[in-house]
């Protein structure tokens, strides 16, 4: 009975759910630095608002013939537990080294491809969703199929930044048609509310389906219309299971799906999982169960109080121009104003709270946003960069507890990785190279090129330092203190003693995807001790000691890593007057490649920038790379000008990264930004998201090498401002107004008892700080 139906959903929305032609429609005022928007609906998902709640995402195209919204889950991989290793490997390791040692770099690099690759297809070649190694992979695609061809008027898609629901309006056929949806964390749920100022007016078919390998159902349940998707991969099922809850109208069986007819609104609700076992349907369907108990309203409070606690930490305002006010953000890519470095900056908090969240899996080449059943590069996690990249932001701002998945993810590779350690190196410990899986994957790449580079797992172990240093959470540091002994002890057994200055160095290895020129013109990439290895390596041990000494143990260790990190070949400077990359000064096979992995010690390492020295050959290094790059490459060079105290260069930097993108292959090339703001390497890569809003911070606040720089690398562009809620290693948080580009009033807060060096406009200040109290600067 259709009129009880009515009766019955008025009553319920007596919470506060109005229906839309009872409620007067607020002029539409999109704050310019958390809002991204649209005026028109995406042709692809690159103009798609991105929702998530760290397990489960959605993609919104914000259709008005057809909508199409791509669900992800986190999980949701092909591909399965595999050995990767070649167990003799080890044996050939003394010859590689002799050719290494006596300048063979060539025939060392030969025998690597041969023996010291891993075993199987390894990543297949960044294809691998039909090969052990796996790939991240789609969910699903939720359609409703609005039809006819009359035009939209008033037309925009917004996503807020501040509550995390996209809303998508418009104007057809005379009536005023809105959509609202969000992805809940605490109720682990997409949510979607439909709703039209004419009643009766919504008619659509709903459907929901997934490019290959799913069993699709659509039914009536008790007159309620169902849709589920569900499938298995090698070794692991999913599943998405979706309810409509009708507000007047009624459902029917459609072709595909199910029809909903005359209906004044409509909420979805969608569910979705994923279980090595078989009952990834069942567990969906008790999500959906137990989110069918609330009302939109209470499911959307629930989700923007959850969303708030963490979004609302820290806030960046920087001046907004006239025009950014009414553009649509696509077209304010082509003029970045000040306010769209804010946007920039919080985007990059929005992306890291959707996608990385206690418990999960961390975020990958994607976030957990893909469409495709082959996401470029597997969707995996590349440990030379890009991996570490996505966590720049995590603990400067002040999203720290979006660390954790990164933890747990190096926590598993400490088995598997120790396996690799003994098969390759016959070394203890544990040692990851260049990319990863959800399976463990730690042995070398497919390909001695690139896929060699061992400093992956020492990379990643700086993470759990940073996240102490950060925070100072001495049970944190005890908890993570195993990975990290156990990387340095790999390290510790693996260097060898180059015979020109009897320096302790890593071989074989090479610097991250890069090529050298040797003397004779031929090109290689084996070599030992490249220069990153040695800077990370050197902090590995640092941290390691510092750790031993905090927690007041290991001793002996301690004083043996003591004693090897004063032999670690140094960074040296090159005949160009630039950081070179290699242990010997040779020429870069590309001068402007996109990995500047020898200036990791700039940045996110310290040893670099408090060394007067080293700081001209990094500011070399940059000139002779370039301004051009890969997506997450500008980005990186916005962090390293910053830390050069360069504001203006780090500008150009972020303005380059904003130039707008439409390419959506692999391009090893002009980095940019798509409609939607998600950074182009191309093709869409979010470790560029994550970088810029680092890059930003670092821009703002500093605090390496013990001292707490603030506005350190500050714009004229930016020149009046503030921040709130950044914050610094020492556990520290900071808040910062300024104008006329001169800091006014600084407010820093202390977690921990402990020092405070602070450094502002060449002014130092000195504070013994008590655990809670506050210090203000006002100028
Ligand atoms: C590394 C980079 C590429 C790309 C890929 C996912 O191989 O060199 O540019 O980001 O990871």
């Amino acid at each position: 009975m259709p009129g009880l139906t009515r009766g019955a959903a008025c009553v319920l929305a007596l919470g506060g759910c109005a229906s839309l032609q009872e409620t007067p429609r607020a002029p539409f005022a999109p704050d310019p630095a958390h809002t991204i928007w649209l005026d028109h609906p995406a042709e692809h998902f690159t103009s798609a608002l991105p929702l998530g709640n760290g397990t489960m995402g959605a993609l919104v195209f914000g259709g008005v013939e057809r909508e199409r919204i791509v669900l992800n889950e986190i999980g949701l991989w092909s591909g399965s537990v595999e050995d990767p290793n070649r167990h003799d490997s080890h044996e050939y390791l003394p010859e590689i080294r002799r050719l290494l040692l006596e300048g063979k770099n060539l025939e060392a690099e030969a025998l690597l491809s041969q023996r010291f690759t891993c075993a199987g297809a390894g990543s297949g070649q960044g294809n691998g969703a039909d090969v052990p190694y796996g790939c991240y992979q789609v969910l699903g695609n939720l359609r409703l199929e609005f039809g006819g061809d009359a035009p939209a008027e008033d037309y925009r898609n917004e996503l807020d930044l501040r509550t995390a629901i996209v809303r998508t309006a418009y104007t057809r056929g005379g009536v005023r048609f809105e959509r609202e949806c969000f992805v809940s964390k605490p109720n682990e749920v997409f949510v979607e509310r439909i709703r039209c100022d004419k009643p009766g007016a919504l008619d659509f078919i709903l459907k929901l389906d997934r490019p290959e390998g799913t069993v699709t159902k659509s039914d009536m349940l008790d007159g309620k219309p169902i849709l589920e998707i569900s499938g298995r991969m090698p070794s692991m099922g999913y599943a998405a299971r979706v309810s409509v809850e009708l507000r007047g109208g009624q459902a029917f069986r459609a072709l595909g799906g199910v029809g909903i007819e005359g209906a004044d609104e409509v909420i979805l609700r969608v569910a979705s999982a994923t279980s090595s076992g078989n009952d990834a349907a069942a567990l969906a369907r008790g999500k959906l169960e137990r989110a069918a108990a609330l009302s939109y309203e209470e499911l959307r409070r629930a989700h923007v109080d959850e969303h708030r606690k963490l979004y609302d930490r820290c806030e960046l305002t920087l001046p907004v121009s006239a025009e950014a006010q009414a553009l649509p953000t696509d077209r304010r890519l082509e003029r970045p104003d000040a306010s769209l470095a804010a946007l920039d900056f919080h985007y990059g908090r929005y992306l890291l709270l959707s996608s990385s969240r206690p418990g999960g899996l961390p975020a990958n080449l994607q976030g957990l946003w893909a469409e495709e059943t082959q996401t470029p590069w597997n969707g995996d996690y590349h440990l030379d960069i890009n991996v570490q990249m996505n966590y720049w932001p995590a603990e400067v701002a002040n999203l720290a507890e979006c660390h954790e998945p990164l933890f747990d993810l190096i926590d598993s590779l400490r088995k598997p990785g120790a396996a690799t350690a003994k098969a390759y190196y016959d070394a203890p410990g544990w040692v990851a190279h260049v990319i990863t899986n959800v399976w463990g994957f730690t042995a070398p790449g497919e390909d001695a090129g690139w896929g060699s580079t061992m400093s992956g797992g020492a990379w990643l172990a700086d993470h759990l330092w940073e996240h102490y240093d950060y925070g100072r959470d001495k049970t944190f540091l005890a908890r993570v203190y195993p990975a990290m002994k156990e990387s340095a002890q790999f390290y510790r057994a693996i260097l060898i003693e180059e015979p020109r200055h009897r320096w302790l160095v890593t071989a074989p290895s090479n610097s991250p995807e890069h090529g050298y020129v040797l003397p004779d013109g031929r090109v290689g990439h084996t070599c030992m001790g490249p220069t990153i290895d040695q800077e990370l390596v050197r902090e590995l041990f640092g941290n390691v000691i510092e750790a031993s000494r905090v927690l007041g143990i290991d001793p002996e260790f301690r004083a043996d890593l003591e004693a090897a990190r004063a032999r670690l070949a140094p960074v040296q400077v090159g005949a160009a007057g630039d950081v070179q990359e290699w242990l010997e000064d040779y020429a870069d096979s590309e001068p402007h490649h996109r990995h500047v992995s020898h200036l990791y010690a700039l940045y996110p390492g310290e040893e670099i920038a408090d060394d007067a020295r080293l700081r001209e050959a990094a500011k070399k290094t940059l000139e002779l790379r370039g301004d051009e790059g890969t997506g997450w490459s500008l980005a990186w060079k916005i962090a390293f000008w910053a830390r050069l105290g360069d504001g203006e260069h780090a500008l150009e930097l972020w303005k380059t990264l904003m130039r707008p993108s439409v390419e959506r292959g692999i391009v090893m090339q002009r980095g940019g930004t798509y409609p939607n703001l998600f950074c182009a390497h191309p093709p869409f890569q979010i470790d560029g998201n994550f970088g810029a809003c680092a890059g930003i911070a670092e821009m703002l606040v500093q605090s390496h090498g013990g001292v707490v720089r603030l506005l350190p690398a500050l714009p004229k562009a930016w020149s009046e401002g503030s921040v709130r809620g950044l914050r610094a290693r020492g556990g520290f948080e900071v808040d910062l107004r300024w104008s006329a580009g001169r800091l006014r009033h600084s407010r820093v807060r202390a977690s921990v008892a402990g020092p405070l060096v602070l450094e502002l406009a060449g002014e130092r200040i000195e504070r013994q700080m008590k655990a809670g109290e506050a210090l203000d600067l006002i100028r």
